[in-house]
């Protein structure tokens, strides 16, 4: 039996990191020789090197899944470049250089697929990381994420270090931020109808609603951080996202959230409100030639699953 690991998940409280705690409940995707850590900005603030090297001395990984964040949707974005830049900056150095110098073997970092240029062709692959400025709604977070990539790339000229990153859509799932003001679209949607539907208002969707998103559920990227945990060995990174045919508008998804929550008042779309990236098309060529019969979740089911998960954990879901 192989050695046993040891695998800390930063940002474990998250949307992400409580997806990868559900499917390793199911004895198919438990391994026995794997110890997870799960942690959260009480273990400690990961912007502090100091608090980060203590959490490492404690438990000792020998695998990192790095999740944690700055992490919100476009108008939180919007309005925080500058933070979103300098957090995820210092979370970024610390986790990776704190993993060299404890020598854990592989560290899997998450960037996303917003932070493509976005002036490009479509599809989005991996080698277009840095082929030009990314979306202005977010050049803090965009530039944050792309050294990921580049400090992945210096670990291993400089120190033969297999440290890699996984490149998601936009996620959705249980245990979303909710939050009204700085969440994603389809949890503060959720949120946003799940009010309106109780006060009888109407269900307003910012922007235009004619924008494209590719989403994935949470539970099937967590699926694949396990097979990249695993089965992964490239220190180039690659997207994890449902197929091209699978784009939708905003204004689809928000239909669809309302008919979930059986919410019959009309939509009103603001367009007052931005609508950032019209689209971020990515590719999944390359993950479909390592795992070419994965199967997503349709989308239907998963927000399905993901509303109904919020009106029965209305009282401890993140707001
Ligand atoms: P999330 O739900 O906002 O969770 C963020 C996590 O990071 C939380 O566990 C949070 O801890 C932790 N964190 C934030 N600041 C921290 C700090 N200073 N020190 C220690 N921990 C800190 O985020 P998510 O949606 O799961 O995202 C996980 C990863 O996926 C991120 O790297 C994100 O960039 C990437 N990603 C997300 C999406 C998406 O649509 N959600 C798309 C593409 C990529 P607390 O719970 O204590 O606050
Ligand atoms: O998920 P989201 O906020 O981020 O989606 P992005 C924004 C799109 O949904 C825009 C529309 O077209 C918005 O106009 N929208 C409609 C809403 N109603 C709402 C609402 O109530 N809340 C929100 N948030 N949007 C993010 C990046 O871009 O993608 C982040 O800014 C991150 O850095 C994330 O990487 C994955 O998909 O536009």
């Amino acid at each position: 039996m192989s050695s046993t690991k040891r695998i800390v998940v930063t940002g474990g409280s998250g949307l992400v990191g409580k997806a990868i705690a559900k499917v390793l409940e199911d004895p198919e995707y438990k391994r026995d020789n794997e110890e997870w850590i799960f942690l959260s900005s009480k273990d400690a603030d990961l912007r502090n090197p100091v608090e980060v090297k203590a959490i490492f001395d404690k438990h000792k990984p020998t695998h990192v899944i790095h999740l944690a964040a700055m992490v919100g949707g476009l108008f939180h974005n919007m309005a925080k470049n500058l933070d979103f830049l300098r957090n995820n900056l210092l979370i970024n150095d610390n986790v990776l250089n704190t993993s060299f110098e404890t020598g854990v073997i592989k560290v899997i970092s998450c960037l996303s697929t917003c932070i493509f240029p976005d002036k490009t062709s479509y599809p989005i692959d991996e080698t277009m990381i840095h082929n030009g400025p990314p979306h202005d709604s977010n050049f803090g977070y965009s530039y944050a994420k792309r050294l990921i990539d580049v400090q992945n790339r210096g670990y291993f000229e400089q120190h033969g270090k297999k440290y890699t990153a996984v490149i998601p859509c936009n996620v959705f799932g249980p245990w979303d931020n909710y939050n009204l003001k700085d969440s994603h679209v389809i949890p503060g949607l959720i949120h946003k109808f799940y009010l309106a539907k109780k006060c009888g208002d109407v269900g307003t969707v910012m922007g235009t609603g004619k924008p494209l998103r590719q989403f994935i559920y949470s539970l099937d990227l967590a699926k694949l951080f396990l097979w990249v945990l695993r089965d992964y060995d490239e220190v180039a990174p690659i997207i994890l996202s449902v197929d091209e045919k699978d784009e939708v508008s905003i204004k689809a998804v928000a239909d669809l959230i309302a008919t979930n929550l059986g919410f019959e008042q009309p939509l009103k779309l603001d367009e007052t409100k931005a609508d950032g990236q019209y689209k971020k098309t990515a590719s999944n060529a390359k993950l479909r030639q390592y795992l070419p019969d994965f199967k997503f979740t349709p989308l239907e089911e998963a927000i399905a699953e993901s509303v109904s998960w919020f009106v029965q954990n209305y009282d401890k879901a993140r707001k």
